[in-house]
């Protein structure tokens, strides 16, 4: 169902304090800087191997994000898994018993498709699915 971690998510309180880090220290490939509107966010993609890290700065202060920063301050978020059917994936995760955020898949960064699985329903591991739009 799975075939790569396609991004690990990383809550920030700002882009511009936090890109150095990766960008420069790291010297990861910087990809460039999204405002994801519906999910009241902006990301900065940055390309390592065949994965992303992917920097989540709230843009409002109803943002999950911001939330999760005020309770645990910047840290990692969420990983996302890559997988060819979403809807498929969906359907097979909830007939075994997990509560997906998401039922029907929303739009993410990139103009992926993308569904969250609860935190509760994954041993307390924010996931989310994304096929990757071609
Ligand atoms: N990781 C682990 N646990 C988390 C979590 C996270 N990232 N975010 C919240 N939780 C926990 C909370 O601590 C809380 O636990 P307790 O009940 O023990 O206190 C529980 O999950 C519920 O949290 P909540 O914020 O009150 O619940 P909601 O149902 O309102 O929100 C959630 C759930 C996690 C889906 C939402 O906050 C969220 O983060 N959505 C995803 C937003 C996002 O990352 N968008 C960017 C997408 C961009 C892209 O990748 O393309």
């Amino acid at each position: 169902m799975l075939t790569k971690i396609n991004h690990i998510g990383v809550a920030v309180t700002s882009l511009d304090e936090a890109l150095p880090f990766y960008r420069d220290m790291l010297g990861m490939a910087f990809l460039g800087i999204e405002e994801v509107a519906e999910q009241k966010v902006k990301v900065a993609m940055l390309q390592v191997g065949e994965s992303k890290i992917e920097l989540l700065e709230p843009t409002s202060s109803e943002s999950p994000v911001t939330k999760f920063l005020e309770k645990n301050g910047p840290g990692i978020h969420h990983v996302a898994y890559e997988v060819e059917d979403i809807e498929g994936a969906i359907a097979r995760l909830e007939g075994d018993g997990a509560r997906m955020i998401d039922r029907t898949p929303r739009t993410g960064a990139h103009g992926a498709r993308i569904a969250f699985v609860h935190p509760k329903s994954s041993n307390g591991v924010l996931t989310e699915l994304c096929q990757m739009a071609h």
